[in-house]
Protein backbone atom coordinates (compact mmCIF):
# COMPACT_ATOMS: atom_id res chain seq x y z
CA UNK A 1 0.00 0.00 0.00
CA UNK A 2 1.54 3.24 -1.17
CA UNK A 3 1.16 6.25 1.71
CA UNK A 4 1.80 10.19 0.64
CA UNK A 5 3.08 12.41 3.05
CA UNK A 6 2.41 16.11 3.07
CA UNK A 7 4.82 18.75 2.82
CA UNK A 8 5.32 21.73 5.08
CA UNK A 9 8.08 24.02 4.66
CA UNK A 10 10.23 22.14 2.31
CA UNK A 11 10.26 18.68 4.39
CA UNK A 12 8.05 15.63 4.56
CA UNK A 13 5.34 15.90 7.84
CA UNK A 14 4.84 13.01 9.56
CA UNK A 15 0.93 12.13 9.97
CA UNK A 16 0.09 13.47 12.85
CA UNK A 17 -3.39 12.54 13.59
CA UNK A 18 -1.95 8.94 12.72
CA UNK A 19 -5.79 8.79 10.78
CA UNK A 20 -5.57 8.07 6.74
CA UNK A 21 -8.03 8.19 4.59
CA UNK A 22 -8.28 5.47 1.71
CA UNK A 23 -7.54 6.57 -1.73
CA UNK A 24 -9.92 4.31 -4.06
CA UNK A 25 -9.17 3.17 -7.77
CA UNK A 26 -12.50 3.74 -9.69
CA UNK A 27 -11.63 0.87 -12.12
CA UNK A 28 -11.38 -2.06 -9.09
CA UNK A 29 -13.15 -0.11 -6.67
CA UNK A 30 -10.05 -1.33 -4.55
CA UNK A 31 -7.97 1.13 -2.05
CA UNK A 32 -4.56 1.63 -3.93
CA UNK A 33 -3.41 4.26 -1.85
CA UNK A 34 -3.20 6.31 1.37
CA UNK A 35 -3.29 9.87 2.29
CA UNK A 36 -2.90 11.77 5.68
CA UNK A 37 -6.30 12.82 7.29
CA UNK A 38 -4.82 16.15 8.42
CA UNK A 39 -5.37 17.77 11.75
CA UNK A 40 -5.64 21.68 12.32
CA UNK A 41 -2.55 21.51 13.81
CA UNK A 42 -0.96 20.32 10.18
CA UNK A 43 -3.12 23.33 8.61
CA UNK A 44 -1.67 25.94 11.50
CA UNK A 45 1.67 24.32 10.40
CA UNK A 46 1.38 24.78 7.22
CA UNK A 47 0.25 28.54 6.90
CA UNK A 48 2.43 29.66 9.61
CA UNK A 49 5.56 27.98 7.37
CA UNK A 50 3.97 30.03 4.32
CA UNK A 51 3.37 33.07 6.01
CA UNK A 52 7.07 33.02 7.38
CA UNK A 53 8.30 32.29 3.75
CA UNK A 54 6.59 35.26 2.50
CA UNK A 55 7.64 37.99 4.93
CA UNK A 56 10.80 37.56 5.16
CA UNK A 57 13.92 34.98 3.93
CA UNK A 58 15.00 34.34 0.44
CA UNK A 59 11.30 34.21 -1.52
CA UNK A 60 10.67 37.72 0.07
CA UNK A 61 13.51 39.23 -1.16
CA UNK A 62 13.60 37.28 -4.60
CA UNK A 63 13.84 39.24 -7.53
CA UNK A 64 10.95 38.77 -9.94
CA UNK A 65 13.33 37.46 -12.67
CA UNK A 66 15.16 34.98 -10.39
CA UNK A 67 11.21 33.57 -9.61
CA UNK A 68 10.53 33.27 -13.49
CA UNK A 69 13.56 30.93 -13.67
CA UNK A 70 12.78 28.74 -11.15
CA UNK A 71 9.38 27.95 -12.84
CA UNK A 72 11.31 27.82 -15.90
CA UNK A 73 12.94 24.57 -13.69
CA UNK A 74 9.60 23.24 -12.12
CA UNK A 75 8.43 23.23 -15.33
CA UNK A 76 11.81 21.17 -16.69
CA UNK A 77 11.17 18.94 -14.10
CA UNK A 78 7.34 18.27 -14.58
CA UNK A 79 8.13 17.19 -17.82
CA UNK A 80 10.58 14.44 -17.04
CA UNK A 81 8.14 13.56 -14.18
CA UNK A 82 4.91 13.51 -16.48
CA UNK A 83 4.04 10.13 -16.89
CA UNK A 84 4.66 9.28 -12.78
CA UNK A 85 2.67 11.94 -12.26
CA UNK A 86 -0.25 11.12 -15.36
CA UNK A 87 0.00 7.16 -13.51
CA UNK A 88 -1.07 9.24 -10.15
CA UNK A 89 -3.57 11.21 -11.42
CA UNK A 90 -5.04 7.94 -13.23
CA UNK A 91 -5.04 5.51 -10.39
CA UNK A 92 -7.19 8.69 -8.04
CA UNK A 93 -9.51 9.38 -10.55
CA UNK A 94 -9.96 7.26 -13.10
CA UNK A 95 -10.06 9.56 -16.34
CA UNK A 96 -8.32 8.10 -18.99
CA UNK A 97 -4.56 8.07 -19.51
CA UNK A 98 -4.28 9.69 -22.69
CA UNK A 99 -6.86 12.74 -21.28
CA UNK A 100 -4.09 12.68 -18.01
CA UNK A 101 -0.92 12.57 -19.68
CA UNK A 102 -2.05 15.34 -22.24
CA UNK A 103 -2.49 17.77 -19.53
CA UNK A 104 0.48 16.73 -17.28
CA UNK A 105 2.92 17.26 -20.25
CA UNK A 106 0.79 20.22 -21.03
CA UNK A 107 1.10 22.18 -17.59
CA UNK A 108 5.02 23.14 -18.17
CA UNK A 109 4.06 25.79 -20.31
CA UNK A 110 1.73 27.14 -17.43
CA UNK A 111 4.72 28.03 -15.45
CA UNK A 112 7.20 28.85 -18.53
CA UNK A 113 4.29 31.22 -19.66
CA UNK A 114 3.79 32.66 -15.80
CA UNK A 115 7.84 32.55 -15.32
CA UNK A 116 8.35 34.80 -18.49
CA UNK A 117 5.74 37.56 -17.14
CA UNK A 118 7.12 37.53 -13.84
CA UNK A 119 9.23 40.01 -14.29
CA UNK A 120 7.40 41.81 -17.13
CA UNK A 121 4.85 43.37 -14.18
CA UNK A 122 5.49 46.68 -14.31
CA UNK A 123 3.86 49.65 -12.09
CA UNK A 124 3.69 53.33 -13.35
CA UNK A 125 4.67 57.08 -12.50
CA UNK A 126 1.59 58.85 -12.52
CA UNK A 127 1.27 62.43 -14.67
CA UNK A 128 0.37 63.93 -11.36
CA UNK A 129 -2.10 67.10 -10.89
CA UNK A 130 0.00 68.40 -8.14
CA UNK A 131 3.47 69.48 -9.02
CA UNK A 132 5.31 68.95 -6.32
CA UNK A 133 4.38 65.20 -5.60
CA UNK A 134 6.13 62.56 -6.88
CA UNK A 135 3.25 59.81 -7.41
CA UNK A 136 4.28 56.00 -8.17
CA UNK A 137 2.41 52.44 -8.10
CA UNK A 138 3.68 49.00 -7.20
CA UNK A 139 2.22 45.78 -7.58
CA UNK A 140 2.89 43.77 -5.02
CA UNK A 141 2.00 39.91 -3.55
CA UNK A 142 -1.21 39.32 -1.37
CA UNK A 143 0.13 36.72 1.04
CA UNK A 144 -0.54 33.21 1.88
CA UNK A 145 -3.04 31.85 -1.09
CA UNK A 146 -5.18 28.85 -0.31
CA UNK A 147 -5.70 26.42 -3.20
CA UNK A 148 -8.41 24.56 -2.72
CA UNK A 149 -8.85 21.59 -5.88
CA UNK A 150 -11.53 19.23 -7.04
CA UNK A 151 -10.79 15.46 -7.90
CA UNK A 152 -11.43 15.90 -12.13
CA UNK A 153 -8.30 17.48 -13.27
CA UNK A 154 -6.19 17.99 -9.96
CA UNK A 155 -3.06 19.48 -11.36
CA UNK A 156 -4.33 21.08 -13.74
CA UNK A 157 -6.64 22.91 -12.05
CA UNK A 158 -4.10 23.48 -9.47
CA UNK A 159 -1.56 24.91 -11.79
CA UNK A 160 -3.97 27.13 -12.86
CA UNK A 161 -3.85 28.90 -9.71
CA UNK A 162 -0.39 28.18 -8.95
CA UNK A 163 2.00 29.43 -11.38
CA UNK A 164 0.65 33.08 -11.85
CA UNK A 165 0.13 32.94 -7.50
CA UNK A 166 3.87 32.19 -7.63
CA UNK A 167 4.90 34.41 -10.20
CA UNK A 168 3.45 37.46 -8.57
CA UNK A 169 5.22 36.42 -5.94
CA UNK A 170 2.92 34.74 -2.71
CA UNK A 171 3.41 31.75 -1.11
CA UNK A 172 1.01 29.06 -1.22
CA UNK A 173 -0.72 25.87 1.04
CA UNK A 174 -2.75 23.90 -0.84
CA UNK A 175 -5.54 21.79 0.28
CA UNK A 176 -6.52 18.72 -2.72
CA UNK A 177 -9.48 16.92 -2.99
CA UNK A 178 -9.65 13.79 -0.04
CA UNK A 179 -10.67 11.86 -3.22
CA UNK A 180 -7.47 12.12 -5.51
CA UNK A 181 -4.58 13.77 -3.31
CA UNK A 182 -1.60 11.35 -4.40
CA UNK A 183 -0.70 13.41 -7.45
CA UNK A 184 -0.60 17.07 -5.61
CA UNK A 185 1.88 15.30 -3.53
CA UNK A 186 4.08 13.98 -5.36
CA UNK A 187 4.08 17.33 -7.76
CA UNK A 188 4.52 19.12 -4.59
CA UNK A 189 8.03 17.29 -3.98
CA UNK A 190 9.40 18.91 -6.62
CA UNK A 191 9.44 22.16 -5.40
CA UNK A 192 12.86 21.57 -3.30
CA UNK A 193 14.54 20.11 -6.52
CA UNK A 194 13.40 22.84 -8.58
CA UNK A 195 15.14 25.19 -5.94
CA UNK A 196 12.12 26.81 -4.50
CA UNK A 197 13.17 28.27 -0.96
CA UNK A 198 11.27 26.21 1.54
CA UNK A 199 7.56 27.28 2.85
CA UNK A 200 6.95 28.74 -0.50
CA UNK A 201 4.47 25.44 -1.56
CA UNK A 202 3.31 23.64 1.43
CA UNK A 203 0.45 21.27 1.46
CA UNK A 204 -2.36 19.96 3.80
CA UNK A 205 -4.48 17.00 2.80
CA UNK A 206 -7.87 16.10 4.50
CA UNK A 207 -11.83 16.61 4.43
CA UNK A 208 -12.90 19.75 3.27
CA UNK A 209 -15.53 20.18 6.26
CA UNK A 210 -12.40 20.30 8.72
CA UNK A 211 -9.30 21.35 6.95
CA UNK A 212 -10.27 23.29 4.09
CA UNK A 213 -12.97 25.46 6.26
CA UNK A 214 -9.94 25.85 8.73
CA UNK A 215 -7.42 27.07 6.20
CA UNK A 216 -10.26 29.53 4.58
CA UNK A 217 -11.03 30.66 7.64
CA UNK A 218 -7.66 31.41 8.80
CA UNK A 219 -6.36 34.72 9.59
CA UNK A 220 -3.19 34.79 7.84
CA UNK A 221 -5.13 33.88 4.57
CA UNK A 222 -4.73 36.54 2.28
CA UNK A 223 -6.80 34.70 -0.45
CA UNK A 224 -8.48 31.74 -1.45
CA UNK A 225 -8.51 30.42 -5.19
CA UNK A 226 -11.27 27.44 -5.07
CA UNK A 227 -12.36 25.29 -7.86
CA UNK A 228 -15.53 22.99 -6.94
CA UNK A 229 -19.02 22.15 -6.36
CA UNK A 230 -21.05 25.36 -6.45
CA UNK A 231 -22.76 24.67 -3.26
CA UNK A 232 -18.98 24.22 -1.45
CA UNK A 233 -18.09 28.07 -3.80
CA UNK A 234 -20.81 29.28 -1.72
CA UNK A 235 -19.82 28.60 1.39
CA UNK A 236 -15.93 29.34 1.14
CA UNK A 237 -17.20 32.68 0.01
CA UNK A 238 -18.77 33.42 3.32
CA UNK A 239 -16.29 31.89 5.13
CA UNK A 240 -13.68 34.02 3.12
CA UNK A 241 -16.08 37.34 3.61
CA UNK A 242 -15.46 37.04 7.40
CA UNK A 243 -11.39 37.81 7.23
CA UNK A 244 -12.14 40.15 3.80
CA UNK A 245 -10.26 37.89 2.48
CA UNK A 246 -9.62 37.96 -1.63
CA UNK A 247 -11.62 35.10 -3.57
CA UNK A 248 -11.68 33.61 -7.20
CA UNK A 249 -13.88 30.66 -7.28
CA UNK A 250 -14.07 28.36 -10.54
CA UNK A 251 -17.44 26.49 -9.81
CA UNK A 252 -19.75 24.00 -12.45
CA UNK A 253 -21.85 24.85 -15.43
CA UNK A 254 -24.39 23.90 -17.68
CA UNK A 255 -23.00 24.81 -20.60
CA UNK A 256 -25.23 25.24 -23.99
CA UNK A 257 -23.05 23.23 -27.25
CA UNK A 258 -25.53 24.89 -29.82
CA UNK A 259 -26.11 23.38 -33.39
CA UNK A 260 -27.54 25.42 -36.11
CA UNK A 261 -28.99 23.62 -39.57
CA UNK A 262 -26.05 25.93 -41.58
CA UNK A 263 -23.46 23.69 -39.55
CA UNK A 264 -21.05 20.83 -40.66
CA UNK A 265 -23.15 18.08 -38.99
CA UNK A 266 -20.24 15.99 -39.13
CA UNK A 267 -18.06 17.81 -36.81
CA UNK A 268 -21.06 18.97 -34.61
CA UNK A 269 -21.76 15.90 -33.94
CA UNK A 270 -18.06 15.05 -32.63
CA UNK A 271 -18.06 18.15 -30.92
CA UNK A 272 -21.18 17.24 -29.18
CA UNK A 273 -19.47 13.88 -28.43
CA UNK A 274 -16.63 15.94 -27.01
CA UNK A 275 -18.75 17.81 -24.85
CA UNK A 276 -20.15 15.53 -23.03
CA UNK A 277 -18.46 11.74 -22.86
CA UNK A 278 -15.02 13.04 -22.87
CA UNK A 279 -14.07 12.98 -19.42
CA UNK A 280 -17.11 10.46 -18.30
CA UNK A 281 -18.26 14.45 -18.15
CA UNK A 282 -17.15 15.22 -15.23
CA UNK A 283 -15.52 18.48 -16.68
CA UNK A 284 -16.66 21.73 -15.55
CA UNK A 285 -16.88 22.32 -18.83
CA UNK A 286 -19.30 20.20 -19.91
CA UNK A 287 -21.44 20.62 -22.95
CA UNK A 288 -24.23 18.74 -21.08
CA UNK A 289 -27.26 20.81 -23.13
CA UNK A 290 -27.18 19.88 -26.71
CA UNK A 291 -29.13 22.85 -28.46
CA UNK A 292 -30.35 22.00 -31.65
CA UNK A 293 -32.33 23.58 -34.31
CA UNK A 294 -35.50 22.15 -34.83
CA UNK A 295 -35.03 21.32 -38.34
CA UNK A 296 -32.77 18.88 -37.93
CA UNK A 297 -33.20 17.54 -34.13
CA UNK A 298 -34.02 14.16 -35.02
CA UNK A 299 -31.26 13.76 -37.86
CA UNK A 300 -28.68 14.89 -34.86
CA UNK A 301 -30.25 13.40 -31.99
CA UNK A 302 -30.11 10.16 -34.10
CA UNK A 303 -26.34 11.28 -35.28
CA UNK A 304 -24.96 11.91 -31.59
CA UNK A 305 -26.75 8.63 -30.56
CA UNK A 306 -25.36 6.58 -32.53
CA UNK A 307 -21.91 7.94 -32.41
CA UNK A 308 -21.87 7.27 -28.40
CA UNK A 309 -23.37 3.97 -28.87
CA UNK A 310 -20.31 3.26 -30.10
CA UNK A 311 -17.79 4.69 -27.28
CA UNK A 312 -15.61 2.03 -25.34
CA UNK A 313 -15.88 1.60 -21.91
CA UNK A 314 -12.98 -0.01 -20.25
CA UNK A 315 -10.00 0.44 -18.14
CA UNK A 316 -8.86 3.71 -18.06
CA UNK A 317 -4.89 2.73 -18.59
CA UNK A 318 -5.81 0.89 -22.14
CA UNK A 319 -5.31 3.44 -25.06
CA UNK A 320 -8.44 1.83 -26.56
CA UNK A 321 -10.82 2.89 -24.17
CA UNK A 322 -13.10 6.09 -24.61
CA UNK A 323 -14.99 6.62 -21.36
CA UNK A 324 -14.06 5.46 -18.13
CA UNK A 325 -15.82 5.23 -15.06
CA UNK A 326 -16.88 8.46 -12.71
CA UNK A 327 -14.30 9.18 -10.09
CA UNK A 328 -15.72 8.80 -6.80
CA UNK A 329 -18.75 6.66 -5.00
CA UNK A 330 -21.10 9.15 -4.49
CA UNK A 331 -20.66 11.15 -7.41
CA UNK A 332 -21.76 7.81 -9.44
CA UNK A 333 -24.45 8.01 -7.39
CA UNK A 334 -25.72 11.16 -8.16
CA UNK A 335 -25.17 10.51 -11.44
CA UNK A 336 -27.38 7.76 -10.64
CA UNK A 337 -30.07 10.12 -8.86
CA UNK A 338 -30.30 12.28 -11.82
CA UNK A 339 -30.73 9.79 -15.12
CA UNK A 340 -33.91 8.97 -12.82
CA UNK A 341 -35.08 12.10 -11.83
CA UNK A 342 -34.69 12.74 -15.94
CA UNK A 343 -36.55 10.01 -16.26
CA UNK A 344 -39.78 10.93 -13.83
CA UNK A 345 -39.82 14.45 -15.45
CA UNK A 346 -40.88 12.63 -18.86
CA UNK A 347 -37.35 13.10 -20.91
CA UNK A 348 -36.94 10.23 -23.52
CA UNK A 349 -34.11 7.79 -22.55
CA UNK A 350 -32.35 8.17 -25.94
CA UNK A 351 -29.15 5.67 -25.21
CA UNK A 352 -27.92 4.19 -21.15
CA UNK A 353 -29.66 5.40 -18.16
CA UNK A 354 -28.47 2.55 -16.25
CA UNK A 355 -24.64 1.18 -14.85
CA UNK A 356 -23.38 -1.14 -17.69
CA UNK A 357 -23.84 -4.71 -17.27
CA UNK A 358 -20.55 -6.19 -18.36
CA UNK A 359 -18.87 -8.52 -15.75
CA UNK A 360 -15.20 -6.74 -16.70
CA UNK A 361 -16.56 -3.13 -15.75
CA UNK A 362 -18.12 -4.44 -12.62
CA UNK A 363 -15.99 -3.57 -10.04
CA UNK A 364 -15.81 0.15 -11.08
CA UNK A 365 -17.78 2.78 -10.93
CA UNK A 366 -19.04 3.19 -14.64
CA UNK A 367 -22.36 5.00 -15.98
CA UNK A 368 -23.04 4.65 -19.63
CA UNK A 369 -22.99 7.14 -21.49
CA UNK A 370 -26.65 8.97 -21.57
CA UNK A 371 -28.55 10.66 -23.49
CA UNK A 372 -31.86 11.90 -22.70
CA UNK A 373 -34.52 13.61 -26.05
CA UNK A 374 -37.32 15.78 -25.62
CA UNK A 375 -35.72 17.79 -23.09
CA UNK A 376 -37.20 21.20 -21.67
CA UNK A 377 -34.73 23.94 -20.68
CA UNK A 378 -37.43 24.34 -17.24
CA UNK A 379 -36.52 20.19 -16.13
CA UNK A 380 -34.24 19.86 -13.73
CA UNK A 381 -31.92 17.69 -16.08
CA UNK A 382 -31.18 20.71 -18.10
CA UNK A 383 -30.88 23.20 -14.87
CA UNK A 384 -29.27 21.31 -12.52
CA UNK A 385 -25.31 20.22 -12.78
CA UNK A 386 -25.14 16.25 -13.33
CA UNK A 387 -21.17 16.20 -13.88
CA UNK A 388 -21.62 13.40 -15.27
CA UNK A 389 -22.20 10.81 -19.12
CA UNK A 390 -25.46 12.73 -19.35
CA UNK A 391 -26.91 14.56 -22.16
CA UNK A 392 -30.07 16.58 -22.96
CA UNK A 393 -30.61 17.45 -26.42
CA UNK A 394 -33.53 20.63 -26.83
CA UNK A 395 -34.93 22.14 -29.98
CA UNK A 396 -34.92 25.19 -30.31
CA UNK A 397 -36.44 27.63 -33.81
CA UNK A 398 -33.85 30.35 -34.38
CA UNK A 399 -31.02 32.63 -33.42
CA UNK A 400 -33.22 34.38 -30.70
CA UNK A 401 -35.11 31.59 -29.57
CA UNK A 402 -31.35 29.93 -28.81
CA UNK A 403 -30.06 32.34 -27.15
CA UNK A 404 -32.91 32.54 -24.48
CA UNK A 405 -32.41 29.01 -23.68
CA UNK A 406 -28.86 29.04 -23.76
CA UNK A 407 -28.79 32.13 -20.74
CA UNK A 408 -31.72 30.65 -19.14
CA UNK A 409 -29.17 29.07 -16.47
CA UNK A 410 -28.06 30.38 -13.05
CA UNK A 411 -24.26 29.31 -14.68
CA UNK A 412 -22.24 30.91 -17.36
CA UNK A 413 -18.67 28.74 -17.47
CA UNK A 414 -18.34 28.35 -21.06
CA UNK A 415 -20.99 27.08 -24.48
CA UNK A 416 -20.42 25.80 -28.21
CA UNK A 417 -21.65 27.09 -31.56
CA UNK A 418 -21.43 25.25 -34.37
CA UNK A 419 -22.63 26.98 -37.49
CA UNK A 420 -20.94 27.92 -41.27
CA UNK A 421 -22.29 31.63 -40.28
CA UNK A 422 -19.61 34.09 -39.67
CA UNK A 423 -22.43 36.60 -38.58
CA UNK A 424 -23.76 34.07 -36.75
CA UNK A 425 -20.67 32.75 -35.24
CA UNK A 426 -20.39 37.24 -33.80
CA UNK A 427 -23.60 37.35 -33.12
CA UNK A 428 -24.28 34.44 -30.91
CA UNK A 429 -20.71 34.69 -29.33
CA UNK A 430 -21.43 38.30 -27.63
CA UNK A 431 -25.08 37.07 -26.57
CA UNK A 432 -24.26 34.51 -24.60
CA UNK A 433 -23.38 35.03 -21.09
CA UNK A 434 -20.32 32.33 -20.41
CA UNK A 435 -16.62 32.99 -19.46
CA UNK A 436 -15.88 30.82 -22.58
CA UNK A 437 -17.32 30.81 -26.12
CA UNK A 438 -16.27 28.07 -28.36
CA UNK A 439 -17.62 28.28 -32.85
CA UNK A 440 -17.08 25.23 -33.79
CA UNK A 441 -15.19 23.17 -31.93
CA UNK A 442 -15.15 22.37 -27.49
CA UNK A 443 -12.92 21.84 -24.94
CA UNK A 444 -10.26 23.77 -25.95
CA UNK A 445 -8.10 25.46 -23.01
CA UNK A 446 -4.74 27.60 -23.25
CA UNK A 447 -1.98 28.85 -20.57
CA UNK A 448 -2.77 32.28 -22.73
CA UNK A 449 -6.80 32.16 -22.40
CA UNK A 450 -8.30 33.99 -19.64
CA UNK A 451 -10.70 31.48 -18.00
CA UNK A 452 -13.49 31.76 -15.85
CA UNK A 453 -17.72 32.39 -15.16
CA UNK A 454 -20.61 34.78 -15.50
CA UNK A 455 -23.21 34.87 -13.26
CA UNK A 456 -23.12 31.58 -10.31
CA UNK A 457 -20.04 29.82 -12.20
CA UNK A 458 -17.88 31.68 -10.41
CA UNK A 459 -15.94 34.73 -9.94
CA UNK A 460 -12.34 35.97 -11.06
CA UNK A 461 -10.35 34.66 -14.41
CA UNK A 462 -7.43 31.90 -14.62
CA UNK A 463 -4.57 32.25 -17.22
CA UNK A 464 -4.00 34.23 -19.83
CA UNK A 465 -1.62 37.41 -18.64
CA UNK A 466 -4.57 39.58 -16.36
CA UNK A 467 -4.88 36.07 -14.19
CA UNK A 468 -1.43 37.28 -12.31
CA UNK A 469 -3.21 40.67 -11.25
CA UNK A 470 -5.58 38.41 -9.33
CA UNK A 471 -3.06 37.61 -6.99
CA UNK A 472 -1.16 40.94 -6.73
CA UNK A 473 -2.63 44.44 -4.96
CA UNK A 474 -1.91 47.84 -5.78
CA UNK A 475 0.34 50.17 -3.43
CA UNK A 476 0.21 53.97 -4.39
CA UNK A 477 3.55 55.52 -3.42
CA UNK A 478 3.63 59.64 -2.79
CA UNK A 479 6.55 61.70 -2.68
CA UNK A 480 6.84 65.20 -1.55
CA UNK A 481 9.45 67.16 -3.85
CA UNK A 482 8.19 70.38 -1.61
CA UNK A 483 10.06 72.32 0.95
CA UNK A 484 7.79 72.22 3.95
CA UNK A 485 4.51 71.17 4.76
CA UNK A 486 1.43 73.51 3.53
CA UNK A 487 -1.57 73.98 5.87
CA UNK A 488 -2.30 70.30 7.62
CA UNK A 489 -6.25 70.91 8.06
CA UNK A 490 -6.47 70.89 4.24
CA UNK A 491 -6.56 67.61 2.02
CA UNK A 492 -3.58 68.03 -0.40
O1 LIG B 1 -17.00 19.03 -4.58
P1 LIG B 1 -16.55 20.04 -3.47
P2 LIG B 1 -17.55 17.54 -4.48
C1 LIG B 1 -19.25 19.85 -8.76
C2 LIG B 1 -19.94 18.66 -9.38
C3 LIG B 1 -19.95 17.68 -8.26
C4 LIG B 1 -20.18 18.57 -7.08
C5 LIG B 1 -19.78 18.00 -5.74
O2 LIG B 1 -21.25 19.00 -9.75
O3 LIG B 1 -20.98 16.73 -8.40
O4 LIG B 1 -19.42 19.72 -7.36
O5 LIG B 1 -18.45 17.51 -5.80
C6 LIG B 1 -13.16 21.07 -0.56
N1 LIG B 1 -14.48 24.54 3.01
N2 LIG B 1 -17.85 19.93 -9.07
O6 LIG B 1 -18.43 17.36 -3.30
O7 LIG B 1 -17.17 19.74 -2.15
C7 LIG B 1 -13.05 19.60 -0.87
O8 LIG B 1 -12.34 18.93 0.15
C8 LIG B 1 -13.41 24.50 2.20
C9 LIG B 1 -17.47 20.89 -10.08
O9 LIG B 1 -16.42 16.63 -4.60
O10 LIG B 1 -16.81 21.38 -4.05
C10 LIG B 1 -12.33 19.64 -2.20
O11 LIG B 1 -10.94 19.83 -1.99
N3 LIG B 1 -13.20 23.51 1.31
C11 LIG B 1 -16.03 21.09 -10.17
C12 LIG B 1 -12.93 20.89 -2.87
O12 LIG B 1 -13.51 21.64 -1.82
C13 LIG B 1 -14.12 22.53 1.22
C14 LIG B 1 -15.10 20.05 -9.78
C15 LIG B 1 -13.99 20.59 -3.92
O13 LIG B 1 -14.98 19.76 -3.36
C16 LIG B 1 -15.26 22.52 2.04
C17 LIG B 1 -15.62 19.15 -8.77
C18 LIG B 1 -15.43 23.59 2.97
N4 LIG B 1 -16.49 23.67 3.77
C19 LIG B 1 -16.95 19.12 -8.46
N5 LIG B 1 -15.99 21.43 1.71
C20 LIG B 1 -15.48 22.02 -11.21
N6 LIG B 1 -15.82 23.31 -11.13
O14 LIG B 1 -14.74 21.61 -12.07
C21 LIG B 1 -15.33 20.78 0.74
N7 LIG B 1 -14.19 21.43 0.43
Amino acid sequence: MQQFLNIVNGETLANGSGRWIDSEDPFTGKVWSQIPQGTTQDAEAAIAAAFDAGSSGPWASMTPTVRGKLLHRLADLIERDAEKLATLEVRDNGKLRAEMLGQVRYLPEYYRYFGGLADKIEGGVLPSDKPDMFTYTRHEPLGVVVCITPWNSPLLLLTWKLAALLAAGNTAVIKPSEFTSASTLAFVALFKEAGFPNGVVNTVTGYGHEIGAALTEHPKVAKVAFTGGDATGKAVYQAAAKGMKHVSLELGGKSPNIIFDDANLDDAVKGAISGIFAASGQSCIAGSRLLVQRSIYKEVAQRVTEFAATAQLGNPMDEATQVGPITTRPQRQKVLEYIAVAKDEGATCLLGGKVPDRADLADGWFVEPTIFGDVTNAMRIAQEEVFGPVLSIIPFEDEEDAIRIANDTIYGLAAGIWTGSIRRAFKMSNALRAGTVWVNTYRAVSFMAPFGGYKQSGLGRENGQDAIYEFLQTKCVWINLAEGVPNPFVLR
